[in-house]
C-alpha cells in the first residue's frame, strides 16, 4: 500500500531531521528523501498502475509527506543558521567604546640614544656640547688642524669639494678650531655631528657617519689624563670588559697620536667583514694636541696643553647593538628602526 509506505519514509525521515546536527547532515536527509532519485520520488513511477482513487490517495500522502519533510528541514536549518550566527558575532565581538589605539610611537635612532648617552656622561664631567657646520671651509677642515694644501694626509680623507673652496667636513675635528677661537683656554668640549667621505661604501664604510669629537684644553694635561677619559668613556658605553689596544697612530693635528681599536664584538676576535676580518675595529683615533693646532688658533702651548679624540659614532652603535652592515644605519627600513 503505497499511503502506508510514505507513511514509513515520512516517520523516518521526520527522525533524522530532529536528531541531525549540522546542515551538512540535513542535505543529506533532503537527498535521501526529496532529491531527483531519493525515496518520496520513486512513488510517481508506480502511480501509472493505480486506479484513479488509490491515485488521489497515493498523491494526497506523497504532497502532504513532501511539505512536511520541507517544512521540517526549512526549520532546522534556520536553527543552525542562528546558531552559526550567534556563535560568530560572540566569536567576533568588538567594543566600540574603546579609545582607538592611535598612531604607534616612534623610538630614537641607535645612533642618536647612544649619541646623548655620551652628551650626559661628558657634561657630567664638565664639558660643553658644541655644535659646528656640516659645510666647512678648507682652513677649519684642514689648514687649521695642521693639513696643509699639498700633505698626504688629506688624501687619507676622500672630500666632496664644493663651489667656492668649501666642502663637506671630512670629521668632526673642525669644531675643536671652532671651540678654541670662541672659548678660548680652559677648554672641555664635545662635538657629535655628521662627516662625509666619497668613500666606496661598504659593511663597514659609508660615505656618511657620525663621529663625536672630544677636546680638552688645560695646564699640564697628559697621556694618562687621555687614557682615563678614553676608559671612562667605553665603561660606561658598554657596560662590560671591552678589550682595547692602543697603538701609534698619525694625525697631524696630534703628538703623539694614537689608535685606540677595541676587539670585534660582532665577531668575538676571529674576524669577519666588519673588523675586515682583523679581529679590531678602529673606533677611537686620540692623542695630545700638536702645538701648532693650539697656536693657529691663538692659544700659546707654552701654557696650555691639551688632548683630543675623534669617536667613530656610528661603529660604536653598530659594535654596541651587534649591527653587522654599517648600510643598515642609515637605509630607514623600519624592520631595522623598530629593533630599537
Ligand atoms: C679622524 O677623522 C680624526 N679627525 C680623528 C681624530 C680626532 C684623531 C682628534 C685625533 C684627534 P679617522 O679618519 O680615523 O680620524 O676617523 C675617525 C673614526 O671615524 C674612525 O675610527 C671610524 O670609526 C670612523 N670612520 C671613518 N671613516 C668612516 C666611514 N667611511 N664610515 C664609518 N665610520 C668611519
Amino acid at each position: 500500500m503505497i499511503p502506508e509506505r510514505i507513511a514509513l519514509i515520512r516517520s523516518e525521515a521526520l527522525a533524522r531531521i530532529a536528531a541531525a546536527t549540522s546542515l551538512e547532515t540535513l542535505e543529506g536527509v533532503r537527498v535521501d528523501a526529496l532529491g531527483r532519485k531519493g525515496s518520496l520520488s520513486q512513488f510517481s513511477k508506480e502511480f501509472g498502475k493505480l486506479t484513479g482513487e488509490e491515485r488521489a490517495a497515493a498523491g494526497l500522502a506523497l504532497n502532504t509527506a513532501k511539505s512536511e519533510l520541507e517544512a521540517a528541514l526549512d526549520a532546522r536549518r534556520s536553527a543552525f543558521e542562528a546558531a552559526a550566527l550567534s556563535a560568530r558575532l560572540d566569536a567576533e565581538w568588538l567594543d566600540l567604546t574603546l579609545p582607538a589605539p592611535g598612531p604607534r610611537p616612534g623610538s630614537l635612532h641607535p645612533v642618536t640614544q647612544i649619541q646623548m648617552e655620551i652628551e650626559d656622561l661628558f657634561v657630567s664631567l664638565g664639558f660643553a656640547v658644541l655644535e659646528g657646520p656640516e659645510v666647512e671651509t678648507e682652513r677649519n677642515n684642514f689648514d687649521a688642524l695642521n693639513i696643509p694644501a699639498h700633505h698626504p694626509a688629506r688624501d687619507m680623507q676622500d672630500t666632496f669639494w664644493l663651489e667656492g673652496g668649501l666642502l663637506l667636513r671630512t670629521h668632526t675635528s673642525p669644531v675643536q678650531v671652532r671651540g678654541m677661537e670662541k672659548f678660548g683656554p680652559p677648554l672641555r668640549m664635545i662635538a657629535p655631528g655628521r662627516a662625509f667621505r666619497n668613500e666606496e661604501v661598504d659593511a663597514s664604510h659609508e660615505h656618511t657617519f657620525y663621529q663625536l669629537e672630544g677636546m680638552m684644553i688645560d695646564r699640564d694635561v697628559s697621556v694618562a689624563n687621555l687614557i682615563y677619559f678614553m676608559k671612562t668613556l667605553l665603561g660606561a658605553i658598554f657596560h662590560r670588559e671591552v678589550t682595547v689596544r692602543l697603538r701609534p697612530g698619525y694625525f697631524p693635528f696630534v703628538e703623539p697620536g694614537f689608535e685606540l681599536d677595541i676587539q670585534c664584538l660582532i665577531c668575538g676576535g676571529p674576524g669577519c667583514p666588519v673588523c675586515k676580518q682583523s679581529g679590531w675595529v678602529e673606533l677611537l683615533p686620540c692623542g695630545l694636541v700638536h702645538p701648532n693646532v693650539l697656536r693657529m688658533s691663538g692659544i700659546d702651548p707654552e701654557e696650555w696643553n691639551g688632548f683630543a679624540f675623534g669617536l667613530g659614532l656610528t661603529r660604536l652603535a653598530m659594535m654596541r647593538y651587534s649591527i653587522d652592515d654599517i648600510r643598515l644605519i642609515q637605509s630607514g627600513d623600519l624592520r631595522f628602526l623598530t629593533q630599537f
